[in-house]
């Protein structure tokens, strides 16, 4: 895995969380649908690989060794599957992401098994070196394009930057640093594109593994006392884990991240429309372009094409 060929990699690889599938039928439906699309648009050269991870426990591994053959019928490009098992990874997540848990958490307590949701956070530090870059996706996707142009966005990636991730499309970061915004009425902090900082969506995510490793700057942000001090400052309280550690850092040091175009990650939730900010939820909402990679987040229904 993760292996080049005169420089140029042969293996792309891909990453989706993959539990309590085998008791949802809701969250099947959306593999399905997530899967079979990925298959209609994937195109890859002979000699490349799309290796296909998923964090499962044993029942969802099950379901998923059965239901991936048919759902990758149509496929023409080469691919691999390999399984990582959930437990094995939060032993290795926890001692790391513990301290930020309760930042980015919903309720009071730090549990363990929320450490999961923060794997893209220290996924550097979890897979093996060899692994130099990886694509993290939430399983309620429908492609619309080839998931080999994806991976060409690492291209674009400028010197500083270790992730790739599309702008939150709702206003949920407007509601989140309220108290912030108040205090700094001048700041861009949660408002709407094109000039403003909306945050950030962790359905489709670029990690240059090799990149995090790297960067400095990025290892001491994970740190307890920088987490801390910087959700001090912004007054941050949130529930959606990476996603919002993501968004803090972000309003930091925005060099960190390279921003990928709302196509790849077109989300469609529109709960906020009707919570609170229906006169702001356009400005957010809004997506030019031919949609690449649709979202179904919360929920949602995702059009058919
Ligand atoms: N997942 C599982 N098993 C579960 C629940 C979730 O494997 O029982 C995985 C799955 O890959 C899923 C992903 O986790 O796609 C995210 O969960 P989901 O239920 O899709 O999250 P939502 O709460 O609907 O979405 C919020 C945001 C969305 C963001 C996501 C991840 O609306 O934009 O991408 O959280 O933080």
């Amino acid at each position: 895995t993760g292996d080049d060929l005169d420089g140029k990699p042969s293996h792309f690889h891909a990453l989706m969380m993959f539990t309590k599938v085998y008791k949802s039928l809701s969250l099947q439906q959306k593999f399905q649908v997530a899967m079979r699309s990925m298959a209609k648009h994937g195109r890859f050269l002979e000699d490349e690989m799309l290796v296909l991870h998923y964090v499962s426990d044993a029942g969802s591994q099950e379901l998923g060794e059965k239901m991936l053959p048919e759902l990758l019928l149509d496929a023409t490009f080469r691919y691999e599957v390999v399984f990582h098992n959930v437990d094995a990874l939060t032993e290795k997540l926890f001692p790391i992401v513990e301290a930020m848990q309760k930042h980015f958490s919903a309720g009071s307590g730090t549990y363990y098994s929320d450490a999961i949701f923060f794997l893209s956070v220290a996924m550097h530090r979890i897979m093996p070196a060899e692994l130099k870059r990886i694509v993290q996706l939430d399983l309620d996707l429908k492609f619309r394009s080839n998931i080999r142009d994806l991976f060409q966005e690492f291209n674009h990636f400028p010197a500083e930057a270790v992730i790739g991730i599309a702008r939150e499309m709702q206003p949920v970061y407007r509601h989140t640093f309220w108290q912030y915004r108040k205090e700094n009425p001048k700041s861009y902090v949660g408002d709407p594109p094109p000039d403003g900082l909306p945050g950030f969506n962790s359905g489709v995510m670029l990690l240059n593994l090799d990149a995090m490793r790297h960067s400095t700057l990025y290892n001491q942000l994970l740190e307890p006392e920088r987490v801390a001090r910087l959700a001090e400052k912004y007054h941050f309280r949130g529930h959606l884990g990476d996603q919002d550690f993501f968004t803090m850092i972000g309003m930091e040091h925005r060099e960190l991240f390279y921003q990928l175009s709302c196509s790849w990650n077109r989300q469609l939730c529109t709960w906020w429309r009707e919570h609170g900010y229906g006169d702001v939820f356009q400005l957010y909402y809004h997506c030019d372009g031919p949609v690449h990679i649709y979202h179904g987040n919360c929920n949602t229904p995702i059009p058919d094409d």
